[in-house]
Parts: structure tokens; sequence; C-alpha cells
């Protein structure tokens, strides 16, 4: 088989960049591993930057998101059993972000991909990536059928996600991986029950760090600090409402609302970079290339970003035959990651209970969270950030205005 964009993945980055693609008449094949009814009912991110909303609509895909996503102007920070709102769309100039489930941002790619006559694989296995430093770079896999394939292509897109092979096929030599593995693990539930809260809660407790989101009106998403080498068997449903209901107590009678869990997991938490993320025809995009903590909400929304710089490069490609755009994609890519690493981090470090803190630190950690919710210019900093910074496409501006 041929094509002209061979793409490993169909998470969020491979089936955007897919349907990007297509609308610009570029012609992709995707390859996945897991089967549809999986990729579609994987439970994980819930909240998306204004621009990623936009793209989704641009591509024709953000219909069912545009009649049933929540917007949400503001969050709030509680500690102390204090609540604090950060009112994002005015320090932002009226920028908001949406709750809607990651499995349906999937949904709702993949029926505007097979709409428009897209090939997705799925049940590929044994994946191969070759000749990626020529012009011909191929793919291999095994099919459904246990049929060995080739997808002969002009580029590779690697949207495989962290564990995924793309990553691992650029030599050792030019590889550089950054990492930071944090002390900490969120236990996440689904529980049948109305929100809580008209707006995300990031609360930060002496117990631990607890995050209040939601899903849909009836379903609420929940989140708890826990060990990463905790299981969800340590977990029954009294031990986490008690652990909730301590760690986002506040003193004007907030109320949490309760239902029957119906999904528990655990996740651990890194920070992670591969530069760069590219090489010859191979362009790694979303977790492929970097892994945020998920405290700043920033994982999905850059895997965006990512495949929209590189739509843009190879619109450009196959347009004018200039190489430029391709050729300085990594670079301007890690510019905004590291800015989204340096922001994960920091709501990672302020939001949660480190035990290996010293009373000083811990001083220094209360100071941070006073700081943040009583300046405007420290709450502007961290609005800015959550929102998503814009995406430069030109020549970067180099002065603050
Ligand atoms: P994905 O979603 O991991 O998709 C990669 C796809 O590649 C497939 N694959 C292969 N296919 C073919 N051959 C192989 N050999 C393959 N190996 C793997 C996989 O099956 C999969 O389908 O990567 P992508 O597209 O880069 O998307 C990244 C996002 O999924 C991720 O960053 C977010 O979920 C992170 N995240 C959040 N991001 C946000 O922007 N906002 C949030 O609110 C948010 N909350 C979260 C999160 C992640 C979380 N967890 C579970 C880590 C909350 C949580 C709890
Ligand atoms: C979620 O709703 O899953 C969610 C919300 C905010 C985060 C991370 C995850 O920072």
């Amino acid at each position: 088989m041929r094509t002209q964009v061979g793409i490993i993945g169909a998470g969020p980055a491979g089936l955007m960049l897919a349907n990007l693609l297509h609308r610009r008449g570029i012609e992709a094949v995707v390859i996945e591993s897991r089967s549809r009814k999986e990729i579609e009912e994987t439970v994980r991110a819930g909240v998306l930057e204004q621009m990623t909303v936009d793209l989704l609509n641009e591509t024709g895909a953000g219909e069912r998101m545009m009649k049933t996503a929540m917007f949400h102007q503001g969050i709030e920070i509680r500690f102390g059993g204090k609540r604090h709102r950060i009112d994002m769309h005015k320090l932002t100039g009226g920028k908001y972000i949406a709750i809607y489930p990651q499995h349906e941002v999937i949904k709702d790619l993949i029926a505007a991909r097979l709409q428009s006559e897209g090939r997705i694989v799925f049940n590929v296995s044994d994946v191969r990536l070759s000749n990626i430093d020529t012009e011909a770079p191929v793919i291999t896999y095994q099919n459904e059928n246990g049929d060995t394939e080739e997808l002969n292509c002009d580029f590779i897109a690697g949207c495989d996600g962290f564990h995924g092979p793309s990553r691992q096929s650029i030599p050792k030599e030019i590889r550089k991986e950054y990492e930071k593995v944090y002390p900490y693990g969120w236990l996440g539930i689904l529980a049948e029950a109305p929100p809580s809260s008209p707006e995300l809660v990031y609360a930060h407790h002496e117990d631990g760090f607890a995050l209040v989101s939601t899903r849909t009106p009836e379903i609420q998403r929940l989140y708890l600090q826990v060990s990463p080498a905790d299981s969800v068997g340590n977990w029954p449903d009294e031990r986490i409402w008690e652990k909730l209901h301590l760690r986002l107590s506040a003193d004007d009678g907030w109320k949490l609302t309760e239902g029957p869990i119906i999904q528990k997991n655990i996740v651990s938490m890194r920070s992670f970079i591969c530069d760069p993320m590219q090489y010859g025809r191979l362009y790694l995009a979303g977790d492929a290339a970097h892994i945020v903590p998920p405290t700043g909400a920033k994982g999905l929304n850059l895997a965006m970003a990512d495949v929209q710089r590189l739509a843009w490069a190879l619109e450009d490609y196959y347009e004018t035959g200039r190489i430029e755009r391709l050729a300085g994609y990594s670079e301007s890519c890690l510019r905004r990651v590291w800015k989204a690493e340096r922001f994960s981090w920091y709501m990672t470090s302020l939001l949660h209970r480190h035990h290996g803190y010293t009373p000083f630190d811990y001083q220094i950690q209360l100071a941070e969270l006073d700081h943040v919710t009583t300046s405007t210019a420290a709450a502007q900093s961290l609005a800015e950030n959550y929102v998503g910074l814009p995406l430069e496409f030109g020549e970067p501006s180099l002065s603050v205005t």
C-alpha cells in the first residue's frame, strides 16, 4: 500500500492530523494497535483549550461537542478551607475552556475521518519503521488476520503515545530525553452524581490534593492524590468519599454530591520530553514526544498543537516543495511544549502534598497559594497558561508589548 503520510496511532494526535491533512488534500493512512471500541471507551482527559475547540470545529468534527460540552470561564483553587475563584475569562480577555471527554473527541474524529472515506486500520501489531532517513520511509505491520503489510509513504507521523515504537526509531545518540517522575499518583473515579461545583475545583489540603471535575450533568469526574505504588483494591468507596470530603472541606458549607462509583483507576505522574521531535522523514507528535502531569490539563491540547503545526508544514511542502517549515517543526513545537511543561510542573508542585518537604518548603508552598489567589498579576499568569498559550506560526515575537 502507498500513501503520502503514514500515521501511527489513532489517539487525538493521529486522528486530528488525518482530518487536517484530508482538508488540505493530502492523503494519509492511520494504523492503530487497539480496536475501535477500546479507543472509543478509554477514559482520559476532560479539559479542552479554546484552540482545541476551534480546531475540532474547523475540521467539521465539532458539532456534538458544541451541543454537549460545558464551557467554563473560571476555575477554583481551594486551600485552608477557603475558596478562591480564578476568573480566566476576565484575566485573559475573553478566553474559556471546554469540558468534553477525550473519548467523545475520539468518537467525533473517527466519525469525521470515516465520513471523508479516509482509512484507519485497527488491531495492527508488530509495527516497525524503516528507511526513515531516506525519502521513502516504510511502516511494516501485521493486520488483524496476521498477514504482514507494508505502508510506503513520503512521511511518517509518530502519534503512537508514550509507549509506541516511533520515538525509539530515532537513533539513541541523536535523541536527548528529559524526565522527571513525581512521587504522586492520581486515583480517578467516575461517579453517578450531578456536579458538585459549576467549575473545576483544584484543592490543596494537608492530607493531599483533590480535584473536582465533571463529565456530563449526571456524571462527575473526581481525583485524589495517592501514592503512585498504591492500588485500586486499597480504595473502597467509603474511603474515597471520606478523603474527598476531608480534602475538599470548605468553611462556607459547600457540599460534595455523592453517588455510585462506576469506575476507578490510578495513574502515575511524569514529565518527559524527547528532543528532537523529528528525524529524517519521521515526525513525532503528542505523547509520543512529550508527557506532562495532568494537573495543568495540557496533554491532549499539546498533541493538538503539534499536529496543527505539522499539517501546516506538510501543506507548504506539498504545495510549494519548500522544506523550511518541516525542518523547523521540532524546534518550534518544543518552544511551546517546554512552557506547558513548566506550567504543568508548577501546578503539580503548587497543589500536591509533598511528604519530603521541610516545614520551610511547606510554608513557601502555602505562600505561593496565597500569592496566586490574591495577586492579579500572578492569577493572570496562571490563567493565560491554563487557557493555553498562543500558537505562533511565523517568527516568534521577541518582546512583551
Ligand atoms: P494517545 O492518546 O496515547 O494515543 C496514542 C495511540 O497510539 C496507539 N498505539 C499504537 N498504534 C499502532 N502501533 C503501535 N505500536 C502503537 N502503540 C500505541 C495507542 O493505542 C493510542 O490509541 O496519544 P496522543 O494522541 O498523543 O494524545 C495524548 C493524550 O491522550 C494525553 O496527553 C491526554 O489524555 C492527557 N490528559 C489530559 N490532557 C488534556 O489536554 N486535558 C486534560 O484534562 C487531561 N487530563 C490526561 C488527563 C491524561 C490522564 N491520564 C490517564 C494520564 C487526565 C488523566 C488522568
Ligand atoms: C479531567 O476532567 O479529567 C481533568 C480535569 C482537569 C485536569 C485533569 C483532568 O487538570
